[in-house]
C-alpha cells in the first residue's frame, strides 16, 4: 500500500470512529435537556423565597422545600400540585409545567397573622 492510500484509509477509520462519538454526544445532550431544573425555595413566616419562579414549558422541574419555622402548605391549584412543608426536612415536589402561563400557589396551612400574604407564582415560559 503506498504512503498517499495507508493516510486515506486512516482518515477514513477516524472518519467511521467519529460517529458513534457524535451519536453519543447527541444522546447526551438530549438527555441534559431532560434533567429536571432544581429550584431550591424557603419557606417561612410569612413569605416564600424566592415568591417567583421561572421554568421552562416541557421541562421537569424540582422544586425543593426548607420550612425554617412551621409546617407551612405549597397549594398551586391551576397544575394541581399540594404539599406540606414541615420545618427541618427538604420536601420535594416535583412537576412537568406543559403549558406556558402564570400559575399562583399559596401557604394553605394557616400559620398566623400574615398568612394570607404567603403567595407568589410560578412563571413557565415557552
Ligand atoms: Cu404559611
Amino acid at each position: 500500500m503506498s504512503a498517499p492510500t495507508r493516510r486515506m484509509w486512516l482518515a477514513r477509520a477516524a472518519g467511521l470512529g467519529a460517529l458513534p462519538l457524535l451519536a453519543l454526544l447527541g444522546r447526551r445532550a438530549a438527555f441534559a435537556e431532560a434533567e429536571p431544573q432544581v429550584v431550591k425555595v424557603t419557606a417561612q413566616r410569612f413569605r416564600y423565597t424566592p415568591s417567583e419562579i421561572r421554568v421552562k414549558a416541557g421541562r421537569p422541574v424540582v422544586l425543593e422545600f426548607t420550612s425554617v419555622d412551621f409546617v407551612h402548605g405549597f397549594n398551586m391549584p391551576d397544575l394541581s400540585v399540594r404539599a406540606d412543608l414541615p420545618p427541618g426536612v427538604v420536601t420535594r415536589v416535583r412537576l412537568s409545567p406543559a403549558k406556558p402561563g402564570v400559575y399562583d400557589f399559596l401557604c394553605d396551612n394557616f400559620c398566623g397573622d400574615g398568612h394570607e400574604e404567603m403567595h407568589g407564582r410560578m412563571v413557565v415560559e415557552a
